[in-house]
């Protein structure tokens, strides 16, 4: 059974943009991308004293499932060379699952759709340029909606012709 899922990836440490195609590489045994969202170079939110980040959404295929699906993207962080720093901080590479179908779950490790997204303009922004209509299955609000109501001044296209 195919799955639709949107991946939210994340990076501010060495080669930001080789950082986001080499997930996308390291992902594709088992996650096949259909659509990437321009980049965007972000403010970090959360932990402050760090570098810019660079945010991206992607649109993808899977068969496996949410919780299977988590493990890889763990695994595939560690691939690609994170290593465990505080929350919110540092990272070469962070891959979080925002949506998969219009799936509900939540499981102690792991919230589907993402429990933070609603807030974060660095997610929306992206997420909107590939899917501006797309419901949120536990608010029921748009992505357009979603974007409408957060704070997108630390966010800012960088390189808009990407595909
Ligand atoms: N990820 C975080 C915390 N803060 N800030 C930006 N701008 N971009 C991120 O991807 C990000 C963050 C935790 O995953
Ligand atoms: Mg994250
Ligand atoms: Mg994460």
């Amino acid at each position: 059974m195919v799955h639709q899922i949107y991946l939210a990836l994340g990076t501010n440490l060495g080669d930001r943009v080789a950082n986001l195609n080499e997930a996308v590489e390291t992902i594709s045994s088992k996650v096949l991308t259909l659509r990437r969202s321009p980049i965007y170079e972000t403010d970090p939110v959360g932990y402050l004293d760090q570098g810019q980040f660079l945010n991206q959404v992607i649109y993808a295929e899977t068969d496996l499932s949410p919780v299977d699906l988590l493990d890889f993207l763990k695994a595939s962080e560690r691939k690609i060379g994170r290593t465990p720093t505080f929350r919110d901080g540092p990272r070469k590479i962070d891959i979080d699952i925002l949506f998969y179908d219009d799936l509900i779950l939540d499981l102690p490790d792991l919230h589907i759709p993402h429990a933070r997204m609603q807030d974060r303009a660095f997610v929306l922004a992206p997420l909107a340029d590939l899917d501006a209509e797309f419901v949120h299955p536990k608010f029921g609000k748009k992505v357009s909606e979603l974007l409408a109501g957060v704070d997108r001044s630390g966010v800012k296209l960088y390189q808009p012709d990407m595909v």
